[in-house]
């Protein structure tokens, strides 16, 4: 029987690329659902996303891609989904590797599935973002208590349990560690997938800034010791 996917992409002022990740997905994975959250682009993202034939919401102002993430979710369950996956709509994730996350979920083994550019050796990372992000591996073990190879990549899978468990709170980037944060605190089975992530010119010129990741860490501290 057909399983009812969901593939979400939350996206911002990705108009150059996004009507190709989507025509890759439509035919790739014919049955899947597509949805974008367009969060308030500045560009014509939503435009070229409804004309590629995805589901496209959009928010009226910019919210960050951990609302974005929120909004596909949610989206996705009231329609019924059995699988949600998240993957980035700057083509830095590789559509034909959803696959891979998706076996352990369907094999029922996992009730969601990580995305690692550490566990294969294909992604070309650049020196400085490998440094932040071996940071936030060691960040993630002290706070939330879970080993990982990668702690900050969007590209995971999940069953419709683990979304109406896991609950995102954190508007912006911070939420990569919120969902590792749930994941515990829920007892989600978990496991990782090896999975690459491309840098190009055009990723590299719009991804985030590394400094962001003091921000990501000064927001989880604040709410480490005040709000939990
Ligand atoms: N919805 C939403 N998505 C965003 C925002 N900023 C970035 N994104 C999307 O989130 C994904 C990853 O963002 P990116 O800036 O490339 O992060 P990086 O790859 O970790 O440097 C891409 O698909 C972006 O389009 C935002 O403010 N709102
Ligand atoms: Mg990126």
């Amino acid at each position: 029987m057909e399983k009812n996917v969901f593939i979400i992409l939350p996206a911002y002022n990705e108009a150059r690329i996004i009507a190709s990740i989507i025509a890759e997905v439509r035919s790739l994975y014919p049955s899947f659902h597509v949805v974008v959250v367009d969060d308030c682009s500045r560009d014509t993202t939503a435009y070229e996303a409804r004309r590629a034939g995805a589901d496209v919401i959009r928010h009226s102002i910019n919210l960050g891609q951990g609302a974005a993430v929120k909004t596909g979710i949610a989206y996705a369950l009231a329609k019924g989904a059995e699988y949600i996956v998240n993957i980035d709509a700057d083509g830095q994730h590789s559509v034909a590797e959803i696959p891979l996350l998706l076996a352990p979920l369907f094999e029922n083994s996992a009730d969601i599935v990580l995305g690692s550019r550490f566990l294969a050796s294909k992604s070309n990372v650049p020196p400085i973002r490998r440094v932040v992000l071996k940071a936030g591996i060691l960040f993630t073990w002290f706070f939330s208590g879970i080993r990982l190879s990668d702690t900050h990549n969007g590209f995971r899978a999940q069953t419709r349990n683990a979304a109406q468990k896991i609950i995102i709170n954190e508007n912006r980037m911070a939420h990569a560690s919120e969902i590792l944060h749930e994941i515990v605190r829920h007892d989600l089975r978990f496991c990782e997938v090896p999975v690459t992530v491309r840098y190009t010119s055009y990723s590299k010129q719009r991804g985030q800034r590394s400094t962001n990741a003091l921000h990501i860490v000064r927001r989880l501290l604040w709410r480490k010791m005040f709000l939990e």
